[in-house]
């Protein structure tokens, strides 16, 4: 038997887990979800994931038909059910069915769907021997327009800047915020290392707020790394000696190279290994 989804209360094997395509998720990209890892049989910082998915819905006023216990028990029956101990899971949250046209109001309930699947980003030997990633020439969405702090179901800005990178040959772009400065990768955020100080942009920036990106800057406090959040210029990436990128499904990977020149000696460097293990035997010991 394959993997079993739930869907509004019920599950469904995988190839009948369907939504409507009256629902506005499908529709208008109406709706915000969660990509959420699970170690050793607990749900890694579910109780952050679970924060600013209701964040994330109240920012486009959309209230969850649960509550936040009843939806942390939904995701641990929905692992369980499936049998897993580590796994990756896709919550997500839809306007849900309605009438044509953009009018939430017209759609009588969200849905709820959560998934629980595995996900592999990147091939193994780029966590050996580091990444290329290229600067997009698409900008991350002004945060007065679609705010980047929104995990929501459209994804276009990011898809777009993705695109560019696959043109390049490369599996992640860099992408600038509306002023120039460096924002995030375009599904992870991004970190770099320089004369032993580790920097990440800020969430002024125009950044998703990374649950992984937070638990690099809290591990590099407790094992004194100097660690700041502050803006990063696209120069700032050229002069760095190191960079990785941090993400749920990424995990963190060493960036060896940006725009088809090396970053420091183009190979993954002593902080960023410092820090994958720092993240590895973290995951292992909560
Ligand atoms: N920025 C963006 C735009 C993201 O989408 C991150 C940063 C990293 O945030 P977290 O909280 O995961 O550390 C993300 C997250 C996927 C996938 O299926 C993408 C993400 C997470 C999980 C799965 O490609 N992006």
């Amino acid at each position: 038997m394959g993997l079993k989804v739930w869907i509004d209360g019920k599950y469904y094997e995988k190839a009948d887990a369907k939504v409507s395509v009256y629902d506005h998720g499908l529709l208008y990209g109406d709706g915000v979800f969660e990509g959420i890892r699970v170690y050793s049989g607990k749900i890694f910082e579910c109780e952050a994931h679970l924060k600013r998915l209701y964040d994330s819905a109240r920012a486009i006023r959309l209230t969850i038909p649960i509550a936040i216990e009843p939806f942390r028990a939904v995701m641990e029956q929905t692992i369980k059910t499936n049998g897993f101990t580590d796994c990756y899971i896709r919550a997500v949250v839809t306007r849900g069915m309605g009438s044509l046209g953009l009018d939430p109001a017209k759609c009588p309930g969200p849905s709820i769907i959560v998934i629980a699947d595995t996900i592999t980003l990147y091939p193994k030997e780029m966590y050996e021997k580091g990444m290329a990633i290229i600067t997009a020439s698409v900008i991350r969405n002004h945060p007065n327009a679609l705010s980047p702090r929104i995990k929501s179901m459209n994804y276009l800005n990011n898809i777009l800047a993705k695109i560019e990178a696959i043109d390049a040959g490369v599996p992640e772009a860099v992408m600038l915020n509306h002023e120039g400065t460096v924002a995030e990768c375009t599904g992870d955020n991004i970190f770099i290392v320089r004369d032993g100080v580790v920097a990440t942009p800020t969430t002024a920036d125009g950044i998703l707020e990374g649950i992984t990106r937070n638990v690099i800057i809290r591990l590099c406090g407790k094992h004194q790394i100097p660690c700041l959040e502050k803006t990063l210029l696209r120069h700032d990436l050229y002069v760095a000696d190191e960079c990785f990128l941090t993400g749920t499904a990424a995990e963190v990977v060493p960036v060896t190279k940006i725009d088809g020149q090396a970053i420091g000696n183009g190979e993954v460097g002593p902080m960023t290994r410092r820090i994958m293990e720092l993240f590895h035997r973290h995951i292992r010991e909560v």
